[in-house]
């Protein structure tokens, strides 16, 4: 099932703030790297991504006076959901999960570095044009097919499959290797956009 010429793991946000005790914890999140871990064993290829703001980053509810986390504001491009803050570069919370295999990594993408432009996407910020250089890194090393795992479900590994689907990437998005935040009806809507452009669910016991 797994070709290594042209197959990759892409493993998105497995950071502190994501899991249990963190900032903007994912409910479970935590549950997600042993069923990682094992899929890092199956793959040759494995790129990780790491949310990575600065402090007072517009997409924290603290750099808005009298704003509140889960709130959601108007900026340049459109919505913004407020979080709380999290990932902030060199912190405890941005560094990855202790227990996740991060060795045979041969990419580490960091997003979210501009201070006016969230990122949940690997492949495109926020405003849906800045784009992380992803896409081309993949083309250039001739992976077509992307296997997506991680946290959260309905945001940056939603956002990612959707932008890697758009790029023409065949992308498979591992459900039991990614929980989600689920907020306002997030999950559903993600899936159902993630099932509309073409990204095909599977278990990782498939692999
Ligand atoms: C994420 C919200 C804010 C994610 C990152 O990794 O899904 N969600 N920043
Ligand atoms: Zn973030």
């Amino acid at each position: 099932m797994i070709d290594h010429s042209t197959d990759c793991l892409l493993v998105i946000d497995v950071q502190n703030d994501f899991c249990v005790g963190g900032a903007l914890a994912v409910p479970d999140g935590d549950a997600v790297v042993g069923v990682i871990n094992q899929l890092h064993g199956k793959f040759q290829h494995r790129l990780l991504t790491q949310d990575w703001h600065p402090a007072e980053h517009q997409s924290f509810a603290s750099s808005h006076k009298g704003k509140s986390p889960m709130e959601v504001i108007e900026v340049d491009y459109g919505s913004q959901v407020l979080w709380p803050d999290h990932c902030v570069q060199g912190s405890a919370g941005a560094a990855f999960h202790p227990q996740l295999n991060t060795i045979g990594a041969e990419l580490v993408l960091r997003k979210g570095f501009r201070a006016a432009i969230d990122s949940y996407s690997a492949f495109f910020e926020n405003d849906k044009t800045t784009a992380t250089g992803l896409s081309g890194y993949l083309r250039t090393r001739n992976f077509s097919r992307l296997f997506m795992v991680g946290l959260a479900t309905d945001f940056c590994v939603a956002y990612s499959a959707i932008d890697a689907c758009s790029e023409g990437f065949t992308v498979f998005l591992v459900e039991d290797a990614c929980r989600a935040i689920d907020f306002n009806g997030s999950l559903q809507q993600a899936f159902d956009e993630m099932d509309a452009t073409g990204v095909q669910r599977i278990e990782s016991a498939s692999l």
